[in-house]
């Protein structure tokens, strides 16, 4: 397929409530849709998620604008491509800047299943059309409660409740034990980074399934230390942000689990090598939110569809962010599902 065109659009939207971490307050998100044309005609879209500043990763979505327009773009366009996993290496000379990477890579692979009018699911191998839904918590102690309830009613059956280390610790054994049905899963982001294993283990009695990303990035020891002495499962997040990273948490045995982003890692290339690890070192893999639009988001179900991905990911509904997605149809939860569609590619209309 040889590259014809490429085009940048910005999406900006309020969301429809307030995400709270730990590190940040969310309420309007901005991300860059990129949409690459074959000489067939066909379109393929990516998603650049990086967030306004570098607190969550060090991409900044302005940043991220600047080297696909003077960076990335020259280096596709007009090229002929036999294969999508060509695009990592034609961006080589560039360093880091994986968010913006991933936008235009993903777009070529939603572009080359076009070409082969498949669906991507199916073009990378994936074998599940139903993909269990999961919804995030990122809420003020007092709405925590009530949001949860909200989300069961929602059919959701897999919530992840952002935690630090003053989260009170009754209220979530209450919540948790409230719903023996659902599988529950906690975020730290860090938080516990001031604190400690001790600190940590406190929360090991709540009924988590797992502990997302307790300590620093590069915290390796005490991700170690906490994965011998919790029977909660240890699940990296913000660690694993390349094929190094993840060799480095199996060597240094510093968790069970992780979270797959996509955008983090460089797009679908370097992400499937990371499932390929996963795979021999049986370690458990699932798929993170970015608190994205549809385009990420499909790319991001078609991920989920492949075999050995075994924990329910953040897969929430078009309207769970978002007064109105790009895509059409949205994206809808049914029975705490979501079902992929057959059309080609992504699956959706960007609108
Ligand atoms: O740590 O997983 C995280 C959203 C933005 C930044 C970081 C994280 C998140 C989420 C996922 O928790 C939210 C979602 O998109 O469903
Ligand atoms: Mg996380």
């Amino acid at each position: 397929v040889t590259i014809r065109d490429i085009q940048l659009e910005t999406v900006r939207q309020p969301l429809r409530k307030p995400f709270k971490t730990v590190l940040q307050q969310v309420e309007e998100r901005e991300v860059i849709i990129v949409s690459v044309t074959g000489d067939k005609g066909h379109v393929g879209y990516g998603e650049c998620v990086a967030f306004e500043t570098p607190w969550y990763t060090e991409e900044t979505i302005t940043g991220c604008r600047f080297v696909l327009v003077h960076s990335l773009l020259p280096l596709l366009d007009g090229k002929t491509i036999s294969h999508p996993n060509e695009v990592w290496e034609l961006f080589q000379t560039v360093k880091g800047n994986r968010m913006a990477k991933a936008a235009v890579e993903m777009a070529v692979w939603d572009l080359f299943a076009k070409v082969d009018q498949q669906s991507l699911w199916k073009f990378v191998g994936g074998s599940r059309q139903a993909i269990p839904a999961g919804v995030v918590v990122a809420a003020d102690p007092s709405k925590i409660a009530e949001q949860v309830a909200q989300a069961v009613n929602s059919g959701y059956r897999r919530i992840k409740i952002k935690i630090h280390p003053e989260t009170d610790r009754t209220l979530l054994k209450t919540i948790v034990a409230a719903y023996p049905e659902i599988l529950f899963f906690a975020d730290a982001n860090g938080s516990f980074q001031t604190h400690s294993v001790e600190r940590l283990k406190t929360f090991d009695d709540i009924g988590f399934t797992l502990i997302e990303q307790p300590f620093g990035e590069r915290q390796w020891e005490l991700h170690a230390q906490a994965k011998k002495e919790l029977d909660t499962k240890i699940c990296l997040d913000e660690s694993i942000a390349s094929v190094e990273d993840m060799q480095e948490m199996i060597d240094r045995e510093a968790g069970d689990i992780i979270v797959l982003k996509m955008s983090r890692l460089g797009g679908w290339t370097e992400t499937l090598k990371v499932i390929e690890l996963c795979r021999t070192h049986s370690i458990g893999t699932w798929v993170g939110g970015m608190i994205e639009f549809g385009v990420s988001k499909a790319h991001n179900l078609a991920l989920a569809s492949l075999p050995g991905i075994i924990y329910p990911g953040d897969f929430s509904a078009s309207g769970h962010f978002w007064e109105k997605d790009i895509i059409e149809p949205e994206i809808i939860v049914e029975n705490g599902e979501i079902v992929l569609s057959d059309q080609p590619g992504i699956g959706y209309t960007v609108v």
